[in-house]
């Protein structure tokens, strides 16, 4: 009996796919098709497909060409696949061509021609709704933000605009941006979803005219630092029944919600200390104390809870900017110490000390591909990892995709009472020094 494989996603299922599965069927007389898992998609960067699991197995089984399903869950899963199933032909469309060459050593490899004029990603397109992304920025550097947003389904960036115009064209220039706006109403208005990429003194006004025009809006956090003016933003987001989402992108990255898993669920035993450090080196930014401060606050309350019983801030200025701040949280139980540095060095990490174990992140912790647990008496850490490309943000927009499809505008990444806490901190930091 002569046995045959093939993998794909077969999202949207089409005639293409259809026609590979044919054909592919004639090379023997079993076939079997590997179709890709959610992770697996989302590790390789295909983060629009649209049918779930269930679905796409679902359609493959339909055909009625094919007697045995397995589930695609790792990279490097074929070699085992064509050992243990035994394979005599590996067939794969040929825009796959010469990529899986080095399989040949186990089976026959067959690349077939495509279906010409139909693909999953034109139906994606044509079925789905399109939001388009206006930029308001004060610098050249986009944050990722166009690159990111072409790798989830409907979104792009098409707009621009700067207060000072050299910004607006130097911006559309580098990342080939369609429109440029001169005031920033007309690019509210030609937009569906409004990123506010700018220093914190200017944010919540850009923000608060985005809303009152209904459009929905993610901001570079924090807002602002005064708790009053976030929460009127938020009452107006939900008057205007838009999203307003904060740019932390750690919360939408799948590592970050492992580790939550672990210390909440109490898999490190109860938590005895949270050790939590950045700094950054940008002369650019104005304040970008606040910024840096965000980020390592919101793992804190989201591990720590919010019910620390007294807080106490050190903080050393450069002129008007903080250049360093250490601030304590004191738990029932526990200790929190974060330490935000301003162009003073501090070696950035993460660390939360538990009964059982201790968790470690190093280097970039804020978008993190992996974490390290450590038990007393064993010599080697236990890793836990996740492989992505660019910095998370495509993980920010697919978030916001699924909200718009659910009509769901209070984001489940950062939790309002999460947001408004962060800027009581920041505000009492700003009014003790
Ligand atoms: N296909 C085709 N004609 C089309 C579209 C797709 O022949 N018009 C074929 C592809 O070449 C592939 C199969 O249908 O052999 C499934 O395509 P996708 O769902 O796009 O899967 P893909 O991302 O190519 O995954 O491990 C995953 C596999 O390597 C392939």
């Amino acid at each position: 009996m002569k046995k045959v494989i093939t993998y794909g996603t077969f999202d949207m299922f089409h005639k293409g796919h259809y026609n590979i599965l044919k054909r592919a069927k004639e090379y023997g007389d079993y076939l079997i098709v590997g179709v890709t898992g959610e992770n697996y998609d989302i590790g390789r960067g295909k983060l629009s497909v649209h049918d779930t699991l269930a679905t796409r197995i679902e359609n493959v089984k339909k055909t009625g060409l094919v007697d045995e399903i397995i589930v695609e869950e790792y990279l490097g899963q074929k070699i085992g696949d064509l050992i243990r199933y035994n394979i005599d032909y590996f067939v794969i469309g040929d825009d796959w061509k010469g990529k899986f060459d080095h399989l040949s050593r186990y089976c026959e490899m067959v690349y077939l021609e495509r279906t010409k004029g139909i693909s999953s990603t034109e139906l994606r397109e044509k079925n789905f709704e399109h939001y388009d992304i206006g930029i308001i920025c004060d610098e050249t550097d986009d944050n990722e933000i166009v690159k990111e947003a072409k790798l989830v389904n409907g979104f792009e960036v098409r707009n621009v605009y700067s207060p000072d115009e050299e910004i607006s064209l130097k911006f559309k220039e580098k990342y080939n941006i369609e429109n440029i706006f001169y005031d920033c109403n007309s690019i509210i208005e030609a937009s569906d979803i409004v990123y506010v990429r700018c220093t914190i003194e200017k944010r919540v006004d850009f923000i608060r005219k985005a809303l009152e025009k209904g459009k929905h809006v993610i901001y570079d956090s924090p807002a602002t630092f005064k708790t009053k003016e976030l929460m009127e933003l938020i009452e107006l987001s939900k008057e205007k029944k838009v999203i307003l989402m904060e740019n932390i992108k750690m919360v939408h990255i799948y590592v970050f919600n492992q580790l939550l898993w672990m210390t909440q669920g109490g898999l490190i035993g109860d938590i005895l200390s949270f050790n939590c450090s950045i700094s950054k080196n940008d002369d650019a930014r104005s304040n970008l104390f606040y910024d840096l401060s965000s980020l390592t606050l919101l793992p804190m309350l989201k591990i720590m809870g919010q019910d620390y019983q007294k807080a106490d801030y050190m903080v050393t200025k450069d002129g008007e900017d903080i250049e360093f701040a250490s601030m304590n949280f004191v738990y029932p139980n526990a200790r929190a110490v974060i330490n935000v540095g301003n162009k003073i060095r501090v070696d950035n990490q993460l660390e939360i000390i538990g009964t059982k174990a201790t968790i470690r992140m190093k280097e970039n912790w804020w978008r993190s591909k992996s974490f390290r647990i450590y038990k007393p008496g064993e010599s080697d850490a236990e890793l836990y990892n996740t492989n992505f490309e660019g910095n998370g943000f495509k993980y920010l927009i697919k978030a916001m995709s699924t909200m718009l499809k659910n009509e769901r505008i209070e984001s489940m990444g950062v939790f309002e009472d999460e947001s408004i806490k962060i800027v009581e901190i920041l505000e009492e930091i700003e009014k003790t020094n």
